[in-house]
This record gives C-alpha cells, structure tokens and sequence, in this order.
C-alpha cells in the first residue's frame, strides 16, 4: 500500500509503535518552537532536566506575544530567554521581530521535518509540507533535550481540493468552509492531509493560513504535499536549498475524504462565539461593526495585508469604524513600507501596530461594551478579545477591509475588482532581531527576574482521592475559561500568582474555593461536558490547577492537547461511562476515588463515590502504560528525572 505524506514524515521519524491509527508511537523532533508566554515555563523546565546544550537540529525561542512589555515581569521573561537561548543553543527572535508562526514559516520551515512547539497553531508549518505540532511546554522542553514525543498514530482525513476560487473567496474561506463541515468538536487523533487539482493554485502563505486554522478543528496538525509551489516560496526566501519534493503515493489509504470544490466557495464568516458558528457573509451583511482588526499568525503576511491595501488606497475607513493593522511578521512591515502599500493603510485611516500577537489574545484594542468586532484571526472565543460583552467574527483580510470602509458587515463581492494576489519573487531577508545561536560557552549568566519562579513540583498520586467537585462546566470549555490569558500573561512564569486566576472568567471564587480544600488536605475535582480544553497550548491550564490541588477531571470528552498537559502534570482525565451521569452530579457534591495507584496499575476501572448523592458512577481513562506511570509519578517532570 502506498503512503500519504503524512505517512511518509512519519515513518521517517518514527522511533517506537506502529502507524496502526489510535496506537501510541514516538516521533523524533527536528525543530521545535517556543514563544514567550509558553516558552519561560518550558526553558525553567528545560533546566532542570541538566542537559548542556539543546540537542534538535534547531530550536527557537520566539518573543511575540507579550511585546508590549507592560510592567517589568514580560521585559524580565524576555531577558531571561535571551540568556537561556544564549547558553543553550537556540534562536532568538527579539520582540519586534514577528509572530512566531509566520517568522518560523518565512525562516526555518523544512517540507519533510517534524516540529514541535508550544503554540496550538505549530501546525501553520504543515503549509511547507511540514509535520508541526503544538504541545505544552513541558513536551517542548523534552524535545530540546532529545526526547522523543508521544502521540496517537493519527487518522488522516484527506481534504481534496478542487476547482478554483472565485473573486473575493480566498484561504480563508476553505478553512471557514472545513470547520462548518467538520466542527470543533470530534477530531481527536485525526491529522489532516490536502490534496487535489486545486492545491497547486494555492501559494505556501495561503497554504499556512489553511493549516493554521487546522488546530480550531482539533485535528493534531494540518499538512499540504510540497511541490513546486513549495519550491518557489523557499527560493523567494532565499532558502531554496531546504527544498524537497514529497507528495502522496496515489494508492495512499485515507480514514475518509472530505471534497471542497473551490469553485462553489463563498464569502464566509464565524459568528460569536465559536470559529466553527460559520455562514456565508451575505447571511450577516449589514450588522453595524465599530472595530476592524486585521492581524495574527492566521492572515497578516505580506500577501493579506497587499490585497488589504489594495482594497483601501485612495478610499477612507467608515467613521464608526477603528481598523487596526498588525503585520505577522518585520519582513512584512518591511517591505509594504518600501513599497508605499503601508502609506496607503495609513492614510485610509489603518491604526497600525508592532508585529506581534497583540489583540489577537487581547493585548490591547479590546473592543467597547457591546460592540462588534470584524477579525481576521482564527479565534472567537468568548472573552478572548479582552471583554466578554463584545461579539468577535472572524474573516478573510477582503471581507475585513471592505468592513472596515463601509461600517458593517459586507459581502466584498459587490465591491467591484477584486484586489490582485502579490507573490514576491524575492522576499526581504533581515535578520537584524533573529539572534543565531552562539557557540557553547559556559560562562553565560542567566538573567532571572523577581517574577521567575521555579517550576512547582508535584507529589506521587495519592492512593485515595477525597474530596469535592470544585466546579462544574458545560461543553466546550476552552483553555482562554481555565486560564485565561491577555493582561494576565505576566504571571506566565509565576504560578503562584497566575493561580489565582484559574477559571476567573466562569468562576472568580474558584481559586480561593480550591485553595481552602487544598489546606484542608481535600483534592479538588473538576466535571466538564464535552471538548473539554480547547483551544490554546497552554499548559498552565493544568499545570495552575494542579498547584491548586486538582487531581482529576471527569468530562464527557477532551481535546488532544490538554489531555497530554493534564497527564504531564499528574491530574487523572477520567470521563463518565455512562455519559448521562454527568447530569447526576453537582458542583459541591463530596466525592471519593479509592484505590487509585492499584487501579492505574492494574488499567482496571475507576468508580467515583458520590457521598452528598450516596450513587456510584463508573468512569473511563483511555491511558498507555507510560502515561499511567506519568500520572503515579505526579507528573512528566517526577518521571523522567526519575
Ligand atoms: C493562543 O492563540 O491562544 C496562544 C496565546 O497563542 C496560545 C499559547 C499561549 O497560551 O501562550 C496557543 O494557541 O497555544
Ligand atoms: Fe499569537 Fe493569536 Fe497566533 Fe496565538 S493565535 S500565536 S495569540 S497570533
């Protein structure tokens, strides 16, 4: 039987298992990427596990996210990862520099290498024919030290693509089309893999925003073949020497096929609250938008914010309206700016920003009480953008600009022309803030500010779990509910204090409840719906929680990426037998696991007493061997330094 490229990255890189879909297998990491609200806990992380030197083929430390530098704590962070990359080995992309995402597609991106990073949206490199995958940092810090990772052998689903696109659609719209297909939810252990007539039409920066927004459908990476597409995009990069051809083999076997046909595509939009709430614009045209905001790892390269241009020289953005302009990468601010597109965003009115994550993680331009927010990242959780009364769409950079001109939702298509897609033949390479790694040397002092403090350390899983159900939550919960991020992303390297705000957005009395069980040696349990941790990489969504004495979360379902975060820090991710008991058991109910090391042990089942409710639920894990080991060790640290 034939390989799909997915396969075929795979088997290069496998170390142990099979690709038998649900078995567990170990990959070898290439490259991995860390930015600067996950990367200070997996570098803290990285040294503890005393290794001289990174050991990947190339490793980088990213500072995109916090580059406002609010309050001593982000600058400290990043000077603590400029002198970590220093001493270990890594890049170092100063602030400024661009969204980690873009920089590593425009720099280091390799068709037929694996990377792994702590970023949910990793997979934006599968546009370069690349396996990327996004983990928690402590995952990430392993891979540095040479460590294999772990993951299920994937179902892929093949997505042909077919035709071509029509005036105004662009990449944006098949992604937009695939989550309406497929949703946010079920896609667990699935890996998706483009194909068809249509896919050589498609440039490698249209191919990443497509990849990009593979990790809203919970896939655990997205990948385009790579072919002469591919080819051009290096070479306009200056690194055509990273080129190699891979495509599927054409008896390649796939879990299923999805056909998008390109040409049918319209104009399309993610209403409030979920990137997968998507309709065609013309169902939405006409609700008034006071915000534009046009920017992310999703859709601000250098051919969206040209088309963006085009759209708005010569013309004025609405009254009502405030756009915001935030280039992904310097390459990208660079050359608009040489070549006057960034002159004709300024003078229609654009507001334009440092290269940077920004209001994408709300950052800053949170929208006012109510209103309407038109963006063109991947992302419209509730809250997300700074403020939970505002609602979020999401949407091509066309649709974006013909927004912002006209003060409401508007399908571009009665808008005449549409702009001309710009593919440079050479991009401008400036490394000026990429710092190479340095050659080994054992003199360089690590700078620690009074905001870093050590990883905090967690005890063997207990045998007996006596506690209460802390809180209980509905479907969908995203990573942005358990821990939320913007103006908290200071706290990133200071659990103590980040802990405080576990669950703020949902509960705010959550911490302080989990904290006075904690000190009454209780343990703390969390119940959940379905999906349970969307979204974000974070591993602070468990690793807070752990520190506040979780030991386990029961749930209907989970996502891939916090299942492995839960795991990595000793909490047990259970979920009911008989989905229906999820409506049997309350927040506040007294609850005991007994039993449990034996259980793991034995892979045997676990039964939660409800002692406030005197019923019995059973309840399921779906573990490896290894995994249960990590989780009696107290986590992924205790057992490898073990
Ligand atoms: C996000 O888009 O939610 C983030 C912020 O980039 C996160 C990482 C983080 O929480 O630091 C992600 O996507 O993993
Ligand atoms: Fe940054 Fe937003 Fe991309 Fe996350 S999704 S990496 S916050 S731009």
């Amino acid at each position: 039987m034939g390989l799909s490229v997915i396969q075929k990255i795979l088997k290069n890189h496998l170390v142990t298992g099979m690709l038998e879909p649900g078995s567990e297998i170990s990959i070898r990491i290439d490259q991995t990427l860390t930015q600067d609200a996950t990367g200070t806990m997996a570098c803290l992380q990285f040294e503890t596990m005393g290794q001289p030197r990174v050991k990947t083929e190339l490793s980088v430390n990213y500072v995109d996210h916090n580059v406002l530098q609010i309050g001593f704590q982000n600058t400290d962070d990043h000077k603590y990862l400029e002198t970590i990359s220093k001493k270990y080995g890594l890049y170092y992309s100063k602030a400024g520099n661009g969204i980690c995402h873009q920089v590593h597609l425009e720099r280091f991106g390799q068709p037929g290498k694996t990377l792994l990073g702590s970023d949910s949206h990793t997979p934006t490199a599968g546009g370069l024919g690349m396996i990327g995958i996004g983990a928690g940092g402590l995952d990430i810090a392993i891979a540095m030290g040479g460590g294999a990772f772990y993951i299920q052998a994937p179902k892929i689903v093949r997505v042909e693509l077919t035709g071509s696109l029509p005036a105004w659609c662009s990449a944006k719209d098949i992604i937009l089309k695939l989550l309406q297909i497929m949703t946010t939810k079920g896609n667990v252990g699935c890996m998706v893999e483009y194909s068809g007539d249509a896919v050589k039409t498609l440039s490698v920066q249209e191919r990443a925003t497509i990849t990009n927004m593979g990790a809203e459908l919970g896939v655990t990476t997205s990948v385009f073949p790579s072919d002469l597409r591919t080819k051009e995009y290096l070479e306009s990069q200056g690194r055509g020497d990273c080129y190699v051809s891979l495509t599927a083999d054409p008896d390649a076997e796939y879990f299923k096929t999805i056909t998008i046909d390109l040409s049918s595509l319209e104009p399309m939009i993610a209403k409030p609250h979920s990137p997968d709430n998507v309709v065609t614009v013309k169902e939405v045209q006409g609700v008034k938008v006071q915000q534009v905001a046009i920017g992310s790892c999703t859709n601000a390269s250098y051919v969206d914010l040209m088309k963006v241009a085009q759209i708005l020289k010569g013309k004025t953005v609405h009254p009502d309206v405030s756009l915001i302009v935030s280039p992904a990468s310097r390459q990208t601010l660079e050359m608009i700016s040489k070549n006057g597109a960034l002159t004709d965003l300024i003078t229609a009115g654009a507001r334009i920003t440092e290269s940077n994550c920004g209001f994408c993680i709300g950052q800053g331009h949170v929208p006012s009480t109510g209103s309407v927010s038109v963006r063109t990242v991947n992302r419209n959780f509730k809250g997300r953008c700074g403020i939970q009364d505002a609602e979020v769409y999401l949407v091509s950079p066309e649709v974006a600009a013909v927004t912002a001109l006209s003060g409401e939702i508007t399908d571009p298509r009665a808008f005449g022309n549409p702009p001309k897609l710009c593919i440079p033949d050479k991009y401008i390479v400036d490394n000026t803030l990429l710092i190479a790694p340095s050659k080994p040397s054992g003199d360089v002092k690590i700078f620690r500010g009074p905001n870093i403090g050590d990883p905090p350390n967690n005890n063997p899983m207990p045998d007996d779990l006596c506690g209460n159900v802390l809180i209980k939550v509905g479907d969908k919960i995203t990573t942005d509910h358990i821990m939320p991020a913007g103006q908290l992303l200071k706290f990133r390297s200071n659990i103590p204090k980040y802990s405080e705000h576990v669950f703020e957005p949902l509960d705010p009395t959550f911490a302080q409840r989990a904290v006075q069980l904690r000190d009454s040696n209780k343990y703390g349990f969390i119940v959940g719906a379905e999906s349970y941790g969307q979204g974000s990489s974070r591993e602070h969504a468990a690793l807070c929680p752990m520190y506040l004495g979780i030991k386990a979360v029961i749930t209907r379902s989970f996502e891939r990426i916090h299942t492995a975060n839960l795991i990595n820090f000793g909490i047990l991710p259970l979920t009911f037998a008989n989905p229906d008991d999820y409506d049997k058991i309350e927040q506040g109910d007294a609850v005991e696991l007994s039993g449990v090391r034996q259980t793991l042990l034995k892979n045997g089942q676990f039964v939660l007493k409800n002692t406030s409710k005197k019923t019995d639920m059973p309840l399921n894990y779906d573990l490896t061997e290894r995994q249960r080991k990590i989780i009696l060790a107290g986590g992924l640290l205790n057992f490898t330094n073990s």
